[in-house]
């Protein structure tokens, strides 16, 4: 049977204003039901130019929010724009060339490749979503089999922005590191080092008739240690914020920054990893290219040894990441 992609159903759908039943979630998860339009505190912004006060207004935010947006980061807005050009080109390639770069259905191991998640969720509904996964760091992680070879540019822009990126990366960590009492270096380390892996994904967002019944990607916090996200212009994101889901005002420039379970772990639970969730348009494609910041595999996360003493317990236990994923992926309890 031929995989149908959510591209392909948005542009069936465009015709006849439905889409298929197992897209339209349950009026409690319903954006158009449950998108909270009072007055709310916006996610915190970040501006990296503010030395002084960077490391207390990352390690604050990372404790009340769980996610903030970052601006000055110093990242070259045509870097992210090539990176975002090259995402967008291959979405606009026709299906036989997008599909050259499938995951192996096999394979469930690896996230690598074009994609569209095939499991469905506990009530049975889908995202209306499409992706394509890319470890783009370390050198010796990369697979440059799924990396698409049309647009010609997607290797040279997406290993810039790599590049770049590191050093977003970096600040963040020492910043926490600082906040929560410890050397600047400990906590990446702690979390891997210099084997930290970047692993990219592009959402691919098509328009969608019914914009309030379904989501794009549901309810979940991530499992990496950050993710570092750049979405396009189109608003979509939201937060949960003290029992409401709010948007996350899409700020030109801006990166989006999510604390991912493993730093909630290391922290043994003063940073939070925030829950999150993406809506979709009705007329245009969201997209949005977040990088997850991931232990390697086989590395072991659990509370920081100096963070735990008689007074703080350990909170979580102490596991490989790769466990901690499936337990997480197949709902099993960490
Ligand atoms: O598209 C977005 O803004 C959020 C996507 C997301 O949370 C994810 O892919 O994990
Ligand atoms: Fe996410």
């Amino acid at each position: 049977m031929e995989l149908k992609r959510v591209q392909e159903i948005a542009s069936a759908s465009l015709s006849t204003g439905t889409i298929p039943a197992d897209y339209i979630r349950q009026e409690n998860e319903q954006p158009g039901m449950t998108t909270f339009k009072g007055q709310h505190p916006e996610v915190p912004v970040i501006d990296f130019a503010n030395e002084k006060l960077l490391a207390e207004m990352i390690f604050d935010a990372s404790c009340k929010w769980g996610v903030f947006q970052v601006v000055n980061h110093g990242i070259p807005i045509e870097v992210i724009n090539r990176l975002q050009k090259a995402g967008q080109e291959f979405f606009e390639l026709p299906k036989e060339e997008r599909e050259i770069y499938a995951k192996s259905p096999g394979d469930s191991k690896s996230v690598e490749g074009y994609g569209t998640k095939l499991q469905k969720e506990i009530e049975g509904k889908k995202g209306w979503v499409d992706h394509l996964f890319n470890k783009i760091w370390p050198p010796s992680a990369i697979d440059y089999r799924f990396w698409p070879r049309n647009p010609p540019d997607y290797r040279e822009a997406t290993e810039e922005y790599s590049r770049h990126l590191h050093k977003v990366v970096d600040k963040l960590l020492r910043s926490l590191s600082l906040g929560l009492g410890l050397e600047g270096h400990e906590l990446k380390d702690a979390v891997g080092g210099n084997d930290l892996v970047f692993n990219l994904k592009i959402n691919y967002y098509p328009p969608c008739p019914c914009p309030d019944l379904v989501l794009g990607v549901p309810s979940h916090t991530d499992m990496s240690a950050l993710t570092i996200l750049v979405p396009n212009e189109v608003q979509g994101l939201q937060a949960f914020q003290d029992g409401h889901w709010v948007d996350v005002n899409y700020i030109p420039n801006a990166l989006v920054v999510h604390i991912g379970d493993q730093i909630e772990i290391l922290s043994n639970g003063r940073c939070k990893s925030m829950l999150h969730r993406s809506t979709v348009n009705k007329d245009k494609t969201r997209m949005s290219w977040p990088v997850f910041v991931e232990p390697p595999a086989d590395h072991h996360v659990g509370p920081h040894h100096k963070l735990i003493n008689e007074q703080n317990p350990s909170k979580y236990k102490t596991k490989k990441f790769s466990d901690y994923c499936y337990c997480k992926l197949n709902k099993i309890s960490q």
